[in-house]
């Protein structure tokens, strides 16, 4: 089967799941050429194995309101492949969760772990549970609930979770308590856990600095950095936060960032004391970003993405599908040189082709923001050998594994004019190596 077949075949199996063909079609289209190059794959019906998880997981969760009633939502792990290493990647808890979404997540996830350079297959699960609103009592019992289906599925070398939308520390806190209840074992099974029990430092940054970490990189090959520039991010969550973090400290200017409700814009910038309160209003308060404009005299533009302010770089780190194709086009008619992606999968097929057309440094997700899954990797690994890095370290070997992807996506994304072409790049590496190992692991 052609890639096209495998496309159709998957519509026609899997209908009313979107953001799923869309992740594979995108792959698909970029990989072809190399897969062409090995007709032992097409024999193997290799792609058609890639595209399709390993296996899916879905359950009912059911737990306690504050106000005695029972609530019922549904609860996913999808397994996508662990052809070099266990399942690893997030769960995301949001009204919006479905099989389509955290299947396209799955998916991605796989070509991202590929890239890391560390062992780990592909996986994504979650609930369409809604932190949002809801007491720290109501979280946690939810968090309760959802592991008492989960725990039989996962293990440190089966499948290890870690967060996501809606799922951070105080969660992941929860749901390994109920996990080390239910298995009496203390055990390296989630990722993002906190300090005090076997979490790694950077491992809260690591997504956000490994973007940016992976810009500089970018920035580097057209001979400029950071100094000046002035950045568009959107979202205001784990991503967003250590994404302005990381850019104030080299230089940069943040005007913008968001949440689902709508986004502020500050042309003086966010500087430390009022990134300090946006993680203050949002990690411990949990309120809305419309009281940052309140707080200091900005706009706040209400039901509106961030893409029509001028700026010289774009950061999305919210969700996927939040840049469209007349974003993209308002983006590069206001000079945007660099779009890198925080996020999953936040720009359409459109606003990808806009930003390509044009010729702009442009990183898919799978490529910019996998310091997260890799720091991840790295906290694993510490939990393996029963010993804690410090912050340099572990920074350092972000910063080296950030370097790495970037070389990847240079090497097999460089077109004959010279532009990199990241998302080639970026999937060709990371279907190499996963293709190679399904290929010696024989047709199981
Ligand atoms: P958080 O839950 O910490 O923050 C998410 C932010 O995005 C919030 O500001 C939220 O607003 C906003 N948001 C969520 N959904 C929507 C929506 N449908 N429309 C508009 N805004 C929305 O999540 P993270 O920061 O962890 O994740 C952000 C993105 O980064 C996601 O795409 C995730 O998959 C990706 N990512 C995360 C990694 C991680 O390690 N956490 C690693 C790699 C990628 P509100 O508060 O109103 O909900
Ligand atoms: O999308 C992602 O890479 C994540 N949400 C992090 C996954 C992980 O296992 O750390």
């Amino acid at each position: 089967m052609n890639a096209q077949q495998v496309l159709e075949n998957l519509q026609r199996r899997f209908p009313n799941e979107p953001e799923y063909h869309q992740a594979v079609e995108e792959v698909l289209s970029t990989i072809e050429e190399e897969y062409n190059k090995h007709p032992e794959f097409e024999k193997a019906n290799l792609i058609e194995r890639l595209c399709i998880p390993d296996r899916v997981y879905q359950f009912r969760v059911n737990w306690m309101d504050d106000k005695g009633n029972i609530r019922t939502n549904m609860g996913y792990r999808i397994q996508h492949n662990n052809a070099i290493g266990p399942y690893k990647g997030g769960l995301r808890f949001h009204s919006s969760v479905n099989l389509s979404i955290l299947k396209f997540l799955a998916f991605e996830q796989t070509f991202k772990n590929s890239l890391t350079t560390l062992p780990m297959g592909g996986a994504k699960g979650g609930s369409d549970f809604s932190p949002r609103g809801k007491s720290s009592a109501e979280v946690m019992r939810f968090c309760q609930a959802f592991m008492l289906e989960l725990w039989r599925h996962i293990g440190p070398d089966r499948d290890v979770p870690a967060g996501d939308i809606g799922v951070g520390g105080r969660e992941i806190g929860y749901l390994y308590g109920t996990y080390k209840k239910l298995t009496h074992e203390f055990s390296g099974i989630l990722t993002g856990k906190g300090l005090e029990y076997g979490g790694s430092l950077i491992r809260p940054e690591a997504t956000g600095y490994g973007n940016i970490y992976f810009l500089m990189e970018m920035l580097k090959t057209k001979g400029t950095d950071l100094k000046g520039k002035t950045c568009l991010v959107s979202g205001s969550g784990n991503v967003a936060q250590y994404t302005i973090e990381k850019v104030i400290e080299l230089g940069g200017k943040v005007v913008t960032c968001s949440d689902s409700d709508g986004y502020i814009y500050d042309p003086d910038g966010i500087d430390r004391a009022k990134l300090d309160y946006i993680m203050e209003l949002k990690n411990l308060y949990r309120g809305r970003i419309r009281e940052y404009a309140e707080q200091y005299g900005c706009k706040y533009v209400e039901g509106a993405r961030p893409w029509g302010e001028k700026g010289d770089i774009a950061l999305p780190s919210a969700t996927q599908n939040e840049i469209n194709e007349a974003d993209a086009k308002q983006l590069i008619a206001n000079g945007v040189m660099a779009v890198s992606e925080g996020a999953n999968m936040p720009s359409t097929p459109e606003a990808i082709q806009v930003f390509q057309q044009a010729k702009i440094l442009y990183a898919p997700g799978k490529a910019a923001n996998a310091g997260g899954v890799s720091v991840s990797g790295l906290e694993m690994t510490q939990n393996s050998i029963r010993l804690s890095w410090t912050m340099a370290e572990v920074d350092e070997k972000l910063k080296s594994i950030m370097k790495s992807i970037h070389e990847a996506c240079v090497k097999y994304g460089t077109e004959s004019d010279g532009y990199v072409n990241y998302v080639r790049g970026a999937n060709v590496a990371g279907f190499m190596k996963v293709a190679k190992a399904m290929m010696a692991q024989g047709t199981i």
